[in-house]
């Protein structure tokens, strides 16, 4: 029985199909819910388009997160093409490569403001837009990860980026959840994707994850996808405002 036959769920963040949001994607569609896709560039949207097309879905929108414009177009599109819309999957992040890099306390300016703006802004942006039109009520999720509480190597800025997004998750489920709107957040464990590939170090950080996590594996794209379908369906109805881990129990431990 299909979860999500007849939901019109708006899904930001694939980049190809090692994208976390592409395997959310193909679980949402198994489920029977109608997808649009957004792309930030014509690179991106290269790719995106096939994808998208392998899942008999023809609505493939521009969307630079950076831009009111590109949100309000994006979201008036939606009110035209879907009159509804039920859910959000907010995949997405961006910090300048060197803010991953350099010490934390030599993090600039500009580099806080974009990642920030990318990674945080855009969920409080998107919700703002989607309210009109989540008549029925809706579910909004966005992805985060540990970094955000503790301190991981290298994620510096990131960390505070999603940090922000966490926060924005629970202010967002207190402000729309009167027009039952739900906001929540899966924090994954590390996976080898585009925005994970040239981190320094992070074939060495999946082997020792796999090792000491409880589940003695490393997280995949499908484990976050079955999270999902649970968060964009009415089987999470009661939930609103939290993190869950799929991280197979990795922050759980301490020494
Ligand atoms: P990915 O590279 O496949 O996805 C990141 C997406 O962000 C890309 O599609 C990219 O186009 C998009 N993006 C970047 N800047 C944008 C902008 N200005 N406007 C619109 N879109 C923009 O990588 P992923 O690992 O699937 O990342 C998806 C989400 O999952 C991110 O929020 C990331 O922080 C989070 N996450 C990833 C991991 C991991 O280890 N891969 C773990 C936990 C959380
Ligand atoms: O959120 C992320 C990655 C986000 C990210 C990645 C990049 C690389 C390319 C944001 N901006 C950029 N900018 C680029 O130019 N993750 C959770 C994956 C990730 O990134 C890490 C990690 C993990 C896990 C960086 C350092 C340490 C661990």
């Amino acid at each position: 029985m299909a979860m999500l036959s007849g939901k019109k769920i708006l899904v930001c963040g694939v980049a190809n199909e090692r994208s976390i949001a592409w395997g959310i994607a193909e679980a949402l569609h198994r489920e029977g819910a109608e997808l649009a896709f957004t792309y930030v560039n014509e690179a991106i949207e290269k790719r995106v388009r096939p994808l998208a097309e392998s899942l008999n879905c023809k609505t493939v929108l521009p969307c630079d997160v950076q831009s009111d414009a590109d949100l309000d177009n994006l979201f008036s599109e939606l009110e035209s093409r879907w009159g509804t819309l039920d859910g959000i999957v907010h995949s997405l992040a961006f910090a300048e490569r060197e803010d991953l890099g350099r010490p934390f306390s030599k993090t600039s300016r500009e580099g806080f403001r974009l990642a920030l703006d990318v990674s945080a802004y855009s969920l409080i942006a998107m919700a703002g837009r989607a309210e009109a039109l989540m008549k029925n009520g809706g579910s909004i999720l966005t992805m985060t990860y540990l970094g955000s509480q503790r301190v991981v190597s290298n994620y510096n800025i990131m960390g505070v980026a999603k940090a922000a997004l966490e926060s924005s998750v629970r202010y967002l489920a207190a402000d729309l959840g009167a027009k039952h709107i739900r906001v929540n957040a899966i924090s994954a464990g590390p996976i080898k994707t585009l925005a994970a590939s040239g981190i320094p170090h992070f074939r060495e950080l999946l082997a020792s994850f796999a090792e000491r996590a409880p589940l003695k594996r490393n997280v995949s794209q499908e484990d976050v996808a079955q999270a999902s379908l649970f968060y964009l369906s009415p089987m999470s109805n009661g939930i609103s405002g939290e993190i869950t881990y799929v991280d197979c129990g990795f922050n759980i431990l301490g020494v």
